[in-house]
């Protein structure tokens, strides 16, 4: 069995004016769908970031691809090296997808997941099967919280039907956890902060304790949008909050300010976990973050960490040094969606539940057959079906593409968006606060 054909899709997908400390969300997210076709006439589809710059890069590898075994991952890995070893590959100024120095791993783990798919397929094992076999059958999800203006995403007469309404008050994130929570059965929580100032951060995350309960766990993400003294003040204040199963995601930049962060909160007598998907983004950074004390939670992502096998790798050595996995999230559709389930079962380690921006999509802008991928109780159940379990409808593929391109942009730029819709001089300061 070998690679005869390797076929990229861009895609745009509607996506509504979320806010971040990168700044505010297009009207349409860009992704890419990756399809292989092998010898013998199977196909193993991926998606994966998308944009001009991510899907040259997978362009990139292409030859390499084609005229392959799908079963030697590992020698495809050997040759996608960047001989520069760009080692340090830390998000910290670039909004995800954006990075350069993410290229070889984001566009290996697309070929990645599409081999398994197809290599699923080949046998007739559901993906995670392939990978020494699964420790829980479905993959939990936690609600993604996330201040927004008004609008559901899409322009013009391709506009969506704003779901969830504006949310800029702490008041309107209670309802708006209400309805996600409603809609999925989810069991844990996610904010997405570094978008007010910290006091209404603050009650955000005390009136959604308060709705909510103990017993779902609360996680805040202000993506590095504070400094080391206001990382301390609201690690303080959000003490109990945080507690019982959350944690507190990059609220400073780097290595060494989450280790102060973590050293300050220690002495004070607060252990609430720091989590990462910043400062660490790598194998090679978690040793120093264990060291340093910069996190004890690990943020994967089976897209830019370097596929689903590198993040099994990732959560067991996590796992023996004693540090919490968990999965980060970009804007997706279903394909990503199970790939990211998949990576979840076949991760024994991973024991928060997963990030996904899912909720924010809709069915108008899906491309796996059948529509939506279903919850059960806030989980992705694992299909019983070989591969990936999804297949892609070509007809929205073909649509999502045309999209992409009548976009007068080709990459994610949330501070441009900033500036035509909130304030033209708008940038992206770290720390704001
Ligand atoms: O979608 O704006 C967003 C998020 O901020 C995303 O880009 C981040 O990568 O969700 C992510 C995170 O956990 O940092
Ligand atoms: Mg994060």
């Amino acid at each position: 069995m070998r690679i005869k054909s390797f076929t990229t899709y861009p895609l745009a997908v509607a996506d509504p004016p979320l806010r971040s400390s990168y700044g505010r969300h297009a009207p349409y997210a860009l992704r890419t769908a990756l399809v292989l076709e092998t010898t013998d006439g199977i196909t193993g589809i991926a998606e994966a970031h998308g944009g001009d710059g991510p899907l040259a890069a997978l362009e990139a590898i292409k030859p390499m691809v084609l005229g392959m075994d799908p079963f030697q991952l590992t020698r495809l890995w050997d040759q996608t090296a960047d001989p520069s070893g760009a080692g340090d590959r830390s998000q910290t100024w670039f909004v995800p997808g954006e990075n350069p120095r993410d290229a070889r791993t984001r566009s290996y783990a697309a070929v990645e997941a599409a081999c398994l798919d197809l290599i699923g397929k080949a046998v007739n094992r559901p993906v995670c099967d392939l990978l020494g076999g699964r420790a829980r059958d479905a993959a939990p999800f936690s609600a993604y919280l996330f201040y927004k203006h008004a609008g559901g995403g899409g322009l013009g007469d391709d506009a969506r039907d704003d779901e969830y309404g504006e949310c800029l008050t702490p008041a309107s994130m209670v309802a708006q956890t209400h309805r996600m929570m409603d809609l999925y059965g989810f069991k844990e929580i996610k904010l997405k902060g570094g978008v007010l100032p910290p006091e209404d951060e603050i009650e955000t995350m005390r009136l959604l304790r308060a709705e909510f309960g103990p017993t779902v766990p609360l996680r805040i993400d202000p993506n590095c949008a504070w400094s080391v003294e206001t990382s301390v003040m609201i690690g303080l204040a959000l003490k109990d909050e945080l507690s019982g199963g959350g944690y507190f995601e990059d609220p400073t930049a780097g290595m060494d300010g989450m280790a102060e962060v973590r050293r300050r909160l220690l002495a004070a007598g607060v252990d609430t976990p720091l989590a990462s998907n910043v400062a660490v983004t790598a194998l090679e950074h978690i040793v120093p973050a264990w060291e340093t004390g910069a996190s004890q939670v690990i943020l994967s992502d089976p897209h830019y960490w370097g596929g689903i096998r590198a993040v099994q790798r990732m959560s067991m050595l996590c796992d023996s040094l004693g540090l919490g996995v968990s999965m980060h999230s970009n804007n997706h559709l279903g394909l990503s969606l199970m790939i990211m389930a998949h990576t979840c079962c076949a991760s024994p380690a991973m024991q928060f539940a997963c990030d996904t921006h899912y909720p924010w999509q809709t069915e108008q802008d899906e491309i796996i057959e059948g529509g939506r991928v279903r919850f059960v109780d806030g989980a992705v159940p694992i299909p019983d079906k070989p591969g990936l379990g999804v297949s892609l409808d070509m007809d929205q593929v073909h649509r999502l593409g045309e999209r992409y391109r009548s976009l007068t942009y080709r990459k994610r730029d949330d501070e441009a968006e900033m500036r035509l819709h909130v304030d033209p001089n708008w940038k992206r300061i770290l720390p704001r606060w």
